[in-house]
């Protein structure tokens, strides 16, 4: 019994040897250390043995039972040892690579010009007011000083809604709405916003466009105040050297009014292709606020005076950054749009 032992002991660590996957071991384990597997099978015979060789053939068969666990626990540590690197290996991630670059929008060149005039006129001391892009013929001409049959409020010039709304022409609605919510009390406002006009798109004219205009209503406010604000607005968008010069104009809701030129942003004032060799570009519209709408805004002329202005956003960033047409900012190019990403 003892050879069979040992014969066994010797053939199931001569298999073990070539096991080389778990489920091979687990075979094994059964086929020799199972409840009927070969060992428990040669043990069975005990029965017959005297009581001198039970205790000895018991101790061989533990032996032999102890040396097959013990191999087969060292192969299974190893398969799981094996298994683990393995995984480790397939989970790895170098750190060290570089990472793959998400693209990113930017904010819209034309939104980004707005929000720096914004940031000008805040710094001065100016509130931003918005209103409705819809607006009344009292709001949007009436309390401006355009009364009925005047020129500018003609159906080819507004996109009219009924007889009495149509989308705002520009944003000095919104100055006046302010005017009426002031109570006569001093006012010191920009107002940003989206204008329309039924004009022919090319290089330079849109249906719709971005106007911020300004108000400033208090006692004492006069022209200086204002060409000092225009100077200080123009120096901060262009550059320190940048110059003004107004211009004698005209408006109905402004008097006297004026156009205001900045020195080249091209040449700098010696004359250029983009200045048409005069030193000067044309970038927004001012003046002193007429009396009667002063009045219409519930302000009385005798005490108070205000000047205003307005520009267009999108000839503000022609020039900031010498684009030839307005179209580029709305056509949505991505060759256009992501030159101003980093800018
Ligand atoms: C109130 C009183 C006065 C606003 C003004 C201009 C001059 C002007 C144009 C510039 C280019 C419009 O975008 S543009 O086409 N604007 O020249 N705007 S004064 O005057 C006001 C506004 C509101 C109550």
């Amino acid at each position: 019994m003892k050879e069979r032992l040992e014969a066994l002991r010797a053939e199931a660590l001569q298999e073990l040897q070539s096991v080389d996957n778990p489920q091979q071991l687990n075979d094994l384990r059964v086929k020799y250390l199972g409840k009927k597997g070969a060992l428990t099978e040669i043990l069975r015979g005990m029965g017959g043995l005297s009581a001198e060789e039970r205790p000895i053939i018991g101790q061989v068969g533990n032996d032999v039972r102890a040396a097959i666990e013990t191999v087969i626990d060292e192969k299974q540590n190893a398969f799981l040892a094996a298994e683990t690197e393995n995984r480790l290996r397939a989970e790895t991630i170098d750190v060290t690579l570089p990472g793959k670059a998400l693209p990113t929008g930017a904010v819209h060149p034309l939104n980004k010009v707005a929000q720096e005039i914004e940031d000008v006129f805040v710094g001065l001391g100016y509130s931003i007011a918005e209103g409705p892009e819809v607006e009344t013929d009292y709001f949007n001409f009436e309390a401006l000083n355009l009364p009925k049959n005047h020129p500018a409020r003609d159906m080819q010039d507004s996109f009219y809604i009924t007889e009495d709304i149509l989308m705002r022409t520009h944003t000095s609605p919104v100055q006046v709405r302010t005017m009426q919510q002031m109570n006569g009390k001093p006012i010191k406002v920009i107002c940003p916003g989206k204008v329309y006009r039924r004009d022919d798109d090319d290089a330079t004219h849109s249906f719709q466009f971005n106007q911020i205009e300004g108000l400033v209503v208090g006692p004492n406010i006069r022209m200086s105040d204002l060409k000092g604000t225009l100077l200080q607005f123009v120096q901060q968008m262009y550059g320190e050297q940048a110059q003004i010069r107004l211009r004698p104009s005209f408006f109905p809701f402004t008097e006297p009014s004026a156009e205001v030129d900045v020195t080249c942003v091209q040449c700098g004032g010696h004359g250029c292709r983009m200045c048409k060799q005069t030193g000067w570009l044309e970038i927004l519209g001012c003046g002193m606020v007429h009396p009667r709408v002063l009045e219409m805004g519930g302000y009385d002329p005798a005490e108070v005076s205000g000047f205003a202005f307005g520009m267009g956003v999108e000839r503000i960033a022609l020039l900031k950054y010498g684009i030839d047409d307005i179209r580029h900012f709305y056509t949505n190019d991505q060759r256009f749009l992501s030159q101003f990403a980093r800018m």
